[in-house]
């Protein structure tokens, strides 16, 4: 596919603006017991994406910054754009009563929509993942993941359906508000990604068929943190960081300390991003359901690789729809490398 960029707007062919309503569509073909759910809800996805873009655009312009005063189950502040993103994906796709159940970061429980009655589905998100740089206009993301409910009855979906492994996904992706506002997602199908076109409203195909590199020059971690790390992880940043050409060391170090926007540079360029275990947090700080999981199903899409440092992520039997993990995720080679100074084999 020619790239947009090439064909000024208003000069593209038709066959080159491809909306990700067009792609989800056609992404049917590989479901065809769905009988057109998947699509609807992912579509309904896309459009509380744009409803969440339209707000974080315009954060500085109008009264929605700063703290709303209350916190979240998490006990972190939580800002107007969570809350308003939260309420929005849960409102914009509750709504249509696809989804049987719901998890989000920002509730302790799970969700039942008021209209679940068709819903085959479970929704797992975080509405505003990396929401604390959103007053200093730094990337901030949503990240989502979906499931189908366990038995055939909606009204019967519980936490059971939402705490399924990682491999049980059927979707997930992610949404980063940066310079541009890009939608990325798997079916399990290859991943896509889509560029926000404000001119029409909608998500244009511009990374078909992402494939991220077996390895890449950046590493991106919190060395504030150092001081918390084990030894394996110490021993790794030392090695990382030494002259080797022949390895391509030192990587250069990118830490934007939103997740979203570091795995998405990470996915396209490559490089790896570690969330270790520290001694705050034994099992790293990121959650499992609605952060590494997707991440992870993306990631694995696009030929990279995904773990807690030992295990994979899509192989890790959930326990709690808040559950935190240690997460290793991006170029396969270095993943690997990170894992065995983890593991004590380096
Ligand atoms: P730290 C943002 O708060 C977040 O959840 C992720 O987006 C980000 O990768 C991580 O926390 C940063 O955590 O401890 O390095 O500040």
């Amino acid at each position: 596919m020619e790239s947009l960029i090439n064909n000024p707007p208003g000069t593209e062919s038709m066959s080159q603006l491809i909306t990700i309503e067009r792609h989800i569509l056609e992404q049917q073909k590989y479901f065809p017991e769905a009988h057109g759910e998947l699509t609807e809800l992912l579509n309904d996805v896309a459009f509380a994406a744009k409803l969440v873009r339209r707000e974080v655009v315009r954060a500085g312009l109008v009264d929605i910054l700063g703290f709303a005063g209350s916190t979240n189950v998490q006990g972190e502040e939580v800002k107007k754009l969570d809350l308003f993103a939260n309420e929005k994906i849960i409102n914009a796709i509750g709504q249509h009563g696809r989804f049987a159940v719901m998890g989000s970061e920002e509730n302790e429980g799970i969700i039942i929509p008021p209209k679940n009655d068709s819903g085959s589905y479970v929704l797992l998100f975080d509405p505003l993942d990396g929401s604390s740089n959103i007053d200093v206009n730094v990337s901030v993301g949503t990240i989502f993941s979906i499931y189908r409910i366990k038995g055939d009855d909606p009204s019967k979906a519980s936490i059971s359906d939402c705490l399924q492994h990682g491999y049980e996904q059927v979707a997930a992706g992610y949404v980063i508000y940066g310079s541009s506002v890009v939608m990325v997602y798997t079916t399990g199908h290859g991943v896509h990604g889509f560029t926000y076109d404000p001119t029409i409203g909608e998500f244009l195909l511009s990374h078909e068929n992402i494939v991220t590199p077996k390895s890449g020059k950046y590493y991106s971690i919190n060395e504030g943190s150092y001081e918390q790390f084990n030894e394996g992880t110490k021993k790794y940043l030392d090695y990382i960081k030494k002259e080797d050409p022949a390895t391509g060391r030192p990587y250069s170090t990118r830490y934007i300390g939103s997740l979203v926007a570091d795995f998405h540079r990470n996915l396209l360029v490559g490089g790896v991003f570690i969330y270790p275990p520290t001694s705050k947090h034994a099992n790293g700080k990121l959650r499992l359901m609605y952060e590494a999981n997707p991440l992870a199903f993306i990631c694995e899409q696009a030929g990279g690789r995904a773990t807690n440092g030992r295990e994979r992520i899509l192989d890790i039997q959930p326990t709690e729809l808040h559950q935190r993990t240690p997460l290793y995720i991006g170029s396969t080679d270095d993943v690997i490398v990170a894992e065995e100074f983890e593991q004590g084999i380096r």
